[in-house]
């Protein structure tokens, strides 16, 4: 199969259609694919490899959702492994591994039965509190949908009340597979595809960055994850405001998904793949992150040559992926980050939440 039309259309900056999108995932020829893909990310940031320096925070893992991809949540109070930080202690858990250099804290979790919606504005007070210089990237859309059932508010009252209480941005967490023949088998009780965006649409309306993330490697099919970029690549066009997307690869240990797969662990060349399509699909992104916790560093690495523009971060303290098996490290330090970079034949460039450049590329 040639994808001669493909690269011609990638040459002259023109929009991939869904066939294209499917076409790009039957090939072997990985090396076109890392090729065209590596393109279009030097024609956007040269050299330039972005990462931060944050903290992820999971006050609770309480949850009433039952999703079966997730290993993180237990159902109630008095399941073995769970426990539910007051904000207080949130603020006290972190204080080790917390100093003036981080510039981020990625705040989500369960969706606690009976917490309430204040809970989780005293937590972002707190954090605000005790940390004013740290942008606060909290709650997915999923959660706030989960809040304004909670309050009987609307999704932007939710919104403008967090915002009050410290929300800078909002993660892309949630997103999972938006089609509904997937998405009802895995979350049938969270936010669907049209809430999810909507939800996004408001937040950039608000005057908020978000992200996007989207679950792969379970029961999806190809024509499923190019589905899902294309409805995230549309509501780009309206709302504009998304940063980053960040393909994450299903983890099956200890959850009941993980149990019914086939494949149970992507391959690397899928994960690549993957990565080089969204690069190639999401014309209007700016940024393509590869989250190393669970590709690794070294599969990470090796995405910079494959679309990716964007490292995902210091992160510290990583609970989510670590419950489903993961084996990468919960942390890395900027010295390393820096030198998977460097030895890649790129500029390393530390940035904030916004993309703000913090320290520029070295020379
Ligand atoms: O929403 C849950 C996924 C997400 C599993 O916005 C799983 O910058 C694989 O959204 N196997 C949370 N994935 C992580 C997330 C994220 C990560 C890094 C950066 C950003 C950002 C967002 O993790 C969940 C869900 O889609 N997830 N369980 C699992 N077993």
């Amino acid at each position: 199969m040639t994808l001669a039309d493909i690269e011609a259309k990638v040459a002259a900056s023109e929009r991939l259609s869904f066939d294209d999108g499917v076409r790009l995932f039957e090939t072997h020829d990985l090396l076109a694919l890392g090729r065209l893909a590596d393109d279009v990310r030097r024609r956007r940031h040269g050299d330039r490899v972005y990462f931060n320096k944050n903290r992820h925070i999971n006050p609770t893992n309480v949850c009433a959702f039952h999703c079966n991809f997730c290993s993180f949540a237990r159902n109630h109070e008095s399941d073995p492994g769970a426990y539910t930080w007051t904000p207080e202690e949130v603020v006290e858990h972190i204080r080790p591994t917390v100093d003036e250099g981080i510039t981020e804290f990625h705040v989500v979790g369960g969706l606690h039965p009976t917490l309430g919606f204040e809970y989780y504005e005293k937590v972002l007070r707190a954090l605000k509190r005790e940390y004013p210089w740290v942008h606060l990237k909290a709650f997915t859309a999923v959660e706030i949908d989960f809040f304004a059932e909670l309050t009987g508010l609307s999704h932007t009252a939710v919104l403008q009340r967090l915002i009050e209480a410290g929300l800078d941005s909002m993660p892309g967490g949630g997103a999972e597979i938006f089609h509904w023949d997937v998405r009802r088998k895995m979350c049938p009780e969270k936010a669907n595809a049209e809430v999810w965006l909507q939800i996004h649409a408001q937040a950039h309306r608000l005057g908020l960055r978000t992200n996007a993330t989207m679950l792969y490697g379970h029961i999806e099919e190809w024509e499923h994850r190019v589905d899902h970029m294309l409805r995230l690549r549309a509501q780009q066009d309206e709302s504009g405001g998304f940063q980053t997307f960040i393909p994450l690869a299903f983890h099956p240990d200890e959850n009941s998904l993980g149990k019914k797969v086939r494949r149970r662990w992507t391959t690397g060349v899928d994960d690549l793949k993957t990565l080089a399509i969204s690069r190639l699909l999401l014309d209007n992104f700016d940024h393509i992150k590869a989250y190393w916790i669970m590709l690794t560093p070294e599969l990470a690495q090796v995405a910079l040559s494959f679309g990716v523009n964007d490292l995902d971060g210091t992160v510290i303290e990583e609970k989510i992926y670590h419950d489903a098996g993961a084996t990468t490290s919960q942390a890395m330090t900027t010295r390393t980050l820096e030198k998977f970079i460097r030895s890649a034949g790129f500029r390393s460039v530390e940035r904030d939440t916004l993309y703000n450049t913090i320290a520029p590329a070295d020379a």
